[in-house]
């Protein structure tokens, strides 16, 4: 069976998970406590030399990155959609994936850090104004890129979810807890919801211990 090293609070360990469960794919979660430093004992740097999560194990078999992740899981369902077999929707689907890491998951994570991460998980002091501040420059510019994609279309890249999908609403989770400016998404928040009742999301949020009702 596949082992899942994951930290379930995080979005990234989120993404991962809530693609196997949307597959079907059963994997042994492997919990790793980050705030205990977990993910720094010489057994997981041997097999993550980031000493981050999340890490995926299949066998013999060891990857990190969650985008990489999301796309070995996709390739254990080559029928399901997820990631499409066709060259030209799986580099919009790839695009799309880059597009999460470098302008996505960035700006979200300044809000995740400085609204969550910060006051409440370490409480090792207040939101920094100056860097909300930045980062809500770096949020506005891509969530308006995301809900200009979105506009006329169920998915980012089509009729069907793909990863990207999967990869890119995980931290909406945290969309009211990390106030994410979001109020002039209407597309975003629409699709959101619609990933949300996903009976995999549903199952993940329970399985992350995250709360149930929407949050954006
Ligand atoms: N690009 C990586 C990012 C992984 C990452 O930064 N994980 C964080 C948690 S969200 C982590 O494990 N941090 C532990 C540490 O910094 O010690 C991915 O998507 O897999």
């Amino acid at each position: 069976m596949i082992d899942l090293y994951v930290f379930p609070p995080s979005p990234r360990a989120f993404k991962v998970m809530v693609i196997a469960n949307h597959l079907g794919i059963e994997t042994n979660i492997r919990p790793l406590d980050l705030i205990k430093g977990e993910q720094k004992t010489p057994e997981y740097a041997a097999l993550n030399p980031n000493m981050r999560m999340p890490t995926l194990k299949d066998g013999g078999y060891v990857l990190w990155e969650s985008s990489a992740i999301a796309q070995y899981l996709a390739g254990k369902k080559p029928d399901s959609g997820l990631f499409p077999k066709d060259e030209r929707a799986r580099l919009d689907v790839t695009r799309w994936q880059f597009w999460d890491v470098a302008h996505w998951d960035p700006a979200c994570a300044v809000f995740l850090f400085e609204n969550v991460v910060k006051p409440v998980v370490l409480k090792s002091g207040e939101p920094d104004p100056a860097a909300l501040a930045k980062g809500g420059e770096n949020f506005e510019r891509a969530a308006k890129v995301l809900d200009a994609q979105l506009t006329g279309k169920k998915f980012i890249t089509g009729d069907t979810p793909t990863i990207s999908d999967f990869c890119i609403a995980a931290p909406l989770n945290y969309a009211e807890m990390a106030r994410l400016p979001l109020d002039p998404c209407r597309e975003i928040k629409r699709w959101y919801a619609s990933m949300r009742a996903l009976p995999a999301w549903q199952k993940t949020l329970a399985q992350c211990a995250l709360p149930a009702a929407a949050a954006a």
